[in-house]
């Protein structure tokens, strides 16, 4: 049995954070950052059954083309990716009555729409990148057992020809899930390597008024190559989702639509054109 303290519930049976009881939810979800893309992709919806927020959590669950699909915002950043992820898959595999584990688990399917910035000038901005592989440069999944989805081939490479700094913490290098990839794919979209910082400033190379650890880290990315795996673009949440839900037995895939190209200096007019359009792609992919 878990613990009150470990399993927390509000009043209403809801699980802490999300504000969701079991029924809230579909199998499929879509989570955004921002909880002002939530209706943006809710407004395709034929129908939609039930909403609600809790800080920067905001879920709306209804149909697209007749498929019931959960969208959630999670906000910014790793550890947002930790209270989400665990508490949608206590909402599918702990029987809050019992507070036991169920015997018969349930996977998810996870689809990010996110936002990001481009490393090669090749991927401009408003283009598309599925994230094929991901690196967490942040500590937060470390605090698991990771073995079993990091990629130590990858990571190491990494390590040495980027010189990182064992001091900021080891980099994981972890997979998207292979059906969902082949689900999303196609000539439209570039399969990329998509690194995840712990921040938004230092950790991704930017410079105000503080001087960072490590001024060539962007341009050390950029020239990351293994085995043809070149590094594509920054963000802040896609390797912590593959790596808990590949924990946790659930499928997950990253989109990002690309708003910024670091290695130009350009941002896009108008990032709301492109972050719309990967919404209808994904909605396509999503209901096929
Ligand atoms: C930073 O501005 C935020 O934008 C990107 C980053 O990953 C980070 O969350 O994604 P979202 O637009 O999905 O939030």
């Amino acid at each position: 049995m878990i613990a009150a303290s470990e399993l927390i519930l509000n009043p209403d049976g809801s699980i802490y954070h999300l504000n969701l009881k079991p029924e809230n939810i579909a199998q499929d979800i879509i989570f955004v950052g921002d909880p002002d893309r939530v209706e943006k992709v809710t407004s395709y919806f034929d129908s939609i059954e039930f909403s609600t927020q809790k800080r920067e959590f905001k879920t709306q669950t209804g149909h697209y083309k007749g498929k019931r699909i959960t969208v959630i915002s999670t906000g910014i950043g790793p550890d947002n990716i930790d209270i989400v992820l665990n508490e949608l898959d206590a909402l599918v595999n702990i029987d809050f009555k019992t507070r036991k584990i169920k015997e018969q688990l349930s996977s998810l399917n996870i689809v990010r729409i996110g936002t990001s910035g481009s490393l090669q000038a090749n991927i401009p901005v408003d283009s598309f990148v599925m994230s094929q592989y991901a690196i967490g440069l942040d500590n937060m999944l470390r605090s698991y057992q990771i073995n079993s989805v990091s990629d130590i081939e990858i990571e190491t490479a990494f390590i040495k020809q980027t010189n990182w700094q064992l001091q900021k913490g080891q980099p994981y290098v972890v997979h998207s899930n292979e059906n969902l990839k082949q689900k999303f794919d196609s000539v439209e979209i570039h399969k990329g390597f998509t690194a995840t910082a712990g921040g938004f400033y230092g950790p991704q190379g930017r410079i105000l008024r503080l001087d960072i650890q490590d001024n060539e880290l962007n341009s050390k990315m950029d020239q990351f190559e293994y085995n043809g795996i070149q590094m594509t673009n920054l963000e802040m949440e896609t390797a912590a989702i593959y790596g808990l839900a590949a924990l946790l037995g659930h499928k997950a895939i990253s989109l990002n639509a690309i708003i910024a190209n670091r290695a130009n200096g350009t941002f896009s007019d108008n990032p709301y054109d492109v972050v719309e359009k990967l919404i209808c792609y994904t909605l396509e992919k999503l209901s096929n």
